[in-house]
């Protein structure tokens, strides 16, 4: 591992940056959050054990030091809870395990209030999570928010008093010292406020400039961006999604996680027959089923479609990734023939590059290329060589497309189901 990485989603959100930052938190000394609030859930299985983070960095349950950075909104009570969940899980957190900027912003109660998608119509369209981050955002922009350091202080908030710290000094003088610093990302490239697909995005910058300015360390510091897809694209929430199977209406239909594992197998097994008689609806079925894509904050269920090539490319482009990550992998073992969006069609024109235009986006056609699936089960590989030959040629299509170097491949939740490319 370089000294400093950043962990950058390169979708829209959950590609499994959490697991992707555990497995390198081992080598890592510290792991720092620099955007977003408790919006971000990230699971990370280890030993069987399922631990679900907001707010916390995922290298807490390999008892590193972990940083909340400038960039963050932290709503205090998350903090709290999320603190003492961990203590129940048996992982002590004390300031040699955490610490939080005094300058990352405070989510108060009016922010929550006013960001309830079932009372606020613009928080509905987008889809956000109602946790408050748009206007905790918008009130650190207009000068009128309040700073975590202060609020911790005022309110006299005992638990979280330790914690808090000027953290750009933390950060910067371990890494003058030599220490290995991990930046893990929340959210993802399609989401970032500025180079996302606005207004459906969240209100920070998960891209890999969040890094810097969310944490005060400079371009100079950092040795690379490695950047989280999955193997195919899921989307939480309103807006455009050129590869989506499926309708958002009929996503919703479905139900909640809880409401269908009852049926599961049953449904799964639906769902890969039709899917392989070329039904799209099932196709991106089989995706959310076999990855069980439903949110880890709010228990929604994730869009689902082929892997975006042209977003992809533009992903590597806006964070200046040196490599990929690629995840899921096993989520598409089955189906017969799988799909790689190329280029898209728009006004009978076809082009290679991202439309910024969001209302135009809607618009495009994908442009697919289509190659043949595989049926083993991938989950137990453990080197690229073990892979069958159609995923190892989808994976070469990938690089090739999006313009960077595979450097993981993940083909299960568990951190052991991770493959080192060399
Ligand atoms: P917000 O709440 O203002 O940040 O919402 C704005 C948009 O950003 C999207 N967003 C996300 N998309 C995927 N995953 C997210 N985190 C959770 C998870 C989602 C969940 O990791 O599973 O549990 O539902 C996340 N956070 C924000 C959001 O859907 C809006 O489109
Ligand atoms: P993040 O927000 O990017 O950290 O991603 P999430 O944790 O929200 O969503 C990723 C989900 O996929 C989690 O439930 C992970 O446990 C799971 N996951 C991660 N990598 C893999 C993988 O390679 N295969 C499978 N089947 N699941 C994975
Ligand atoms: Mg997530």
């Amino acid at each position: 591992m370089a000294q400093t990485v950043i962990v950058v989603g390169g979708q829209w959100g959950d590609e499994g940056k959490g697991k992707i930052v555990d497995f390198l938190a081992e080598k890592a000394d510290l792991v720092i959050r620099y955007a977003g609030g408790n919006n971000a859930g990230h699971t990370v299985v280890v030993d069987e054990k399922k631990y679900k983070f907001h707010l916390i960095p995922s290298g807490i349950i390999h008892g590193k030091l972990n940083v909340i950075g400038n960039g963050t909104v932290i709503d205090p009570d998350v903090l709290i809870s999320e603190i003492e969940q961990l203590e129940k899980m048996g992982i002590q957190v004390d300031e040699s395990k955490l610490v939080v900027s005094s300058s990352a912003h405070t989510i108060l109660q009016k922010h929550k209030d006013e960001d309830n998608p079932e009372k606020n119509p613009l928080s509905k369209k987008i889809g956000t999570t109602g946790r408050g981050i748009g206007p905790c955002y918008r009130d650190k922009i207009a000068r009128k928010g309040i700073r975590l350091g202060e609020y911790v202080e005022k309110e006299n908030i005992e638990r979280l008093k330790p914690l808090i710290k000027d953290t750009c000094y933390i950060i910067n003088e371990a890494i003058d010292s030599g220490k290995k610093v991990l930046f893990e990302g929340a959210q993802g490239t399609l989401l970032d406020i500025d180079h996302g697909t606005y207004p459906f995005v969240t209100s920070s910058n998960p891209t890999a400039g969040g890094a810097l300015t969310g944490t005060g360390v400079g371009p100079t510091k950092i040795d690379s961006v490695i950047g989280v897809f999955k193997a195919y694209t899921t989307r939480v929430g309103g807006g455009p999604f050129p590869t989506e199977l499926g309708t958002e209406e009929e996503t919703n239909r479905e139900g909640r996680w809880e409401d269908i594992v009852k049926d599961y197998d049953v449904i799964l097994k639906e769902a890969l027959e039709k899917a392989n008689e070329g039904d799209e609806y099932y196709q991106g079925k089989y995706m959310r089923l076999m990855g069980k894509e439903y949110g880890t904050t709010t228990g929604r269920p994730r869009r689902t479609g082929w892997f975006d090539g042209v977003a992809g490319r533009y992903a590597v482009m806006i964070n200046g990734m040196t490599s990929m990550a690629i995840t899921k992998l096993d989520v598409l073992t089955g189906l017969k023939r799988i799909k790689i969006c190329v280029a898209y069609e728009i006004d009978g024109k076809t082009t290679d590059r991202f439309i910024l235009n969001t209302d135009r986006l809607y618009d495009v056609k994908p442009v697919y290329e289509e190659l043949p699936g595989w049926d083993e089960d991938i989950s137990e590989a453990r080197s690229f060589d073990e892979l069958p030959e159609n995923a190892k040629n989808y994976l070469k299509r990938l690089e090739e497309i999006c313009g960077a170097k595979i450097s993981l491949i993940s083909v299960g939740p568990r951190r052991d189901q991770t493959i080192v490319v060399d």
